[in-house]
């Protein structure tokens, strides 16, 4: 392509005065200032296309849990994964060009850089969420996949899921890895297919779902004539046409973070209750009890509910030296972590963001990763796959399980957190253990927690260790938590630098929900 061409398209899309950063969950911040970061990721796309010898990548336009006024974008690599962190510095770089001619330069060097040939034909899928800026960032996307020649095709309003999903699919059809069909079509059917087969004579009441009036509200309206009757499925929250109200006093972040039901929900005693995030890629679940307290059932409960039901049927299939670990972070409730580790299954903590979760998971046979907010899935490897479609059952009951697990393998979306195979999963799984949410709740009691958030000068100043868990810059503030730790009951406190928001996020847990507020606020006090 041009240089002219380029140079003129990036005109369209001038860089405000701001310094950007590929952060945990891509570019997100106000959209009025991503046009431009949006062109280049379009054209980081296209590189890293190339660089993958003409692989599809996948560009999200998404700001997740975030409030309506902010937009996002991120890549995602040809297996359905998140981009390979080692790029994220070239988005950064390329967002951060100062002219239209810098942008043309960076683009050349990475071209040189990487040795891309001239004649790969790049391939670029995207698709956005519901949000009112959404169309003409998409518009500025196109822009730069036209100026660079990829061939590219739009999905429209998906969840981030589904686009992760498709993109696999893509690059691996026909082999003998095929993921599924890469349409929305092939989702519904690969998901409702599985499902269908673990309710087969199985019913398990019904579920409401609040989408935080995303775009999970209609794919979830999309998929339901899929799924048999085994289950009825309630949709609220799926106002995708007033834009103001996204996330707003409902969804996953909403009821994790505020631990309580979302306004527009009257609870009925003992009745399963869901929200999803504003792309869908989080859910958690919660219920009230007889005296209509409320209890939340969180990524930890759902990771401890999906480890346990695997273990169990790899267990009654037969399949031997099957090594299931549930990869957590600093988030994860002290008592889920105490929990797992008594079942004889392993733990590891790694740093916030899905992408270090991912990674973590796929040391194990099956990897069940879930942040404590609801993002999460199941890995299994290829050869765990081989060894469960390859195994032969030496008695009907081993063949059931067998079944079953191989129908779990296709439930779960393996290429990402996914709210809505979340949902279906959790759905089947109460169902096969004839548990109510409160059974499912008892298998270990949350110790009371408290998340907050404090604005400080430079969120930069704050470095961590041990997985998040510890700080070492700056100087001395560790010693100080450590002090205030010890003062209360089974507690743990710690502060890190988000990666999505110009904040510190300080976290703390104790016995009591008095002793867990308190050792929050005066670790909050220590960062003024
Ligand atoms: P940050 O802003 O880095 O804390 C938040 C969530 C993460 C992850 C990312 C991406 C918490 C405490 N943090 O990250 O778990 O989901 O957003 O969306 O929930
Ligand atoms: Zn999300």
């Amino acid at each position: 392509m041009s240089q002219e061409a380029i140079i003129a398209a990036s005109g369209a899309y001038p860089k405000p005065a701001q310094t950007f950063q590929y952060g945990t969950a891509g570019f997100r911040m106000k959209a009025e200032l991503l046009p431009s970061v949006v062109f280049r990721v379009g054209l980081l796309a296209a590189l890293r296309s190339k660089f993958k010898n003409g692989q599809v990548i996948g560009v999200m336009i998404t700001a997740s849990h975030n409030p309506p006024p902010d937009n996002g974008v991120k890549l995602i690599d040809p297996m359905g994964e998140m981009l390979e962190s080692s790029w994220e510095a070239y988005g950064t770089a390329l967002a951060n060009a100062e002219s239209d001619e810098a942008v043309y330069e960076y683009y050349t060097q990475l071209e040189q850089k990487f040795n891309i040939k001239k004649d790969v034909v790049p391939q670029v899928i995207y698709g956005s969420d519901t949000r009112e800026s959404s169309p003409a960032l998409v518009q500025a996307l196109k822009d730069a996949l036209d100026a660079v020649g990829v061939k590219s095709q739009g999905f429209g309003a998906v969840t981030t899921p589904q686009l992760h999903y498709i993109v696999r699919c893509l690059n691996t059809q026909g082999t003998d890895h095929a993921y599924g069909e890469p349409t929305l079509e092939g989702y519904y059917k690969k998901l409702s297919t599985a499902f269908n087969q673990l309710m087969t004579n199985r019913s398990n009441g019904s579920v409401t779902v609040d989408c935080a009036n995303g775009v999970g509200g209609p794919k979830l309206r999309e998929l339901q004539p899929y799924l048999n009757n085994s289950i009825e499925i309630t949709v609220t929250n799926d106002d995708t046409e007033t834009f103001s109200k996204l996330n707003s006093q409902s969804g996953a972040d909403y009821v994790k973070t505020n631990q309580r039901l979302p306004p527009s929900v009257s609870a009925q005693p003992l009745a399963r209750y869901a929200s999803l995030d504003g792309d869908a890629d989080r859910i958690v679940y919660y219920y009230v009890d007889k005296n209509s307290i409320f209890h939340l059932l969180d990524g930890d409960k759902i990771a401890t509910l999906a480890a346990s039901f695997i273990g169990d049927l790899v267990h009654s299939s037969g399949i031997t030296d099957f090594s299931i670990g549930v990869v957590q972070t600093a988030y994860a409730n002290g008592s889920s972590t105490a929990y797992i580790e008594k079942q004889g299954l392993p733990t590891v903590c790694t740093p916030t963001g899905v992408k270090h979760l991912h990674h973590a998971a796929l040391a194990y046979d099956c990897g069940v990763y879930f942040e404590a907010n609801g993002h999460g899935t199941v890995l299994f490897s290829p050869s765990a796959l081989q060894r469960i479609f390859s195994h032969a059952p030496e008695s009907p009951a081993q063949d059931t399980a067998l079944t079953h697990l191989k129908n779990i393998t296709e439930l779960i979306n393996q290429t990402v957190g996914d709210a809505l195979s979340d949902l279906l999963l959790v759905e089947v799984i109460l169902a096969h253990k004839r548990w109510t949410p409160d059974l499912w709740d008892a298998c270990y009691t949350d110790l009371p927690n408290r998340l907050e958030k404090a604005e400080v000068e430079d969120r930069n100043a704050y470095k961590t260790t041990d997985a998040e868990r510890k700080l070492t810059h700056p100087a001395g503030l560790q010693d100080k938590i450590d002090a205030l730790v010890g003062k209360y009951d089974q507690a743990r406190s710690f502060v890190r630098p988000s990666g999505t928001e110009n904040v510190v996020r300080v976290y703390a847990e104790a016995a009591t929900k008095v002793q867990a507020d308190e050792l929050a606020q005066k670790v909050k006090a220590l960062l003024k």
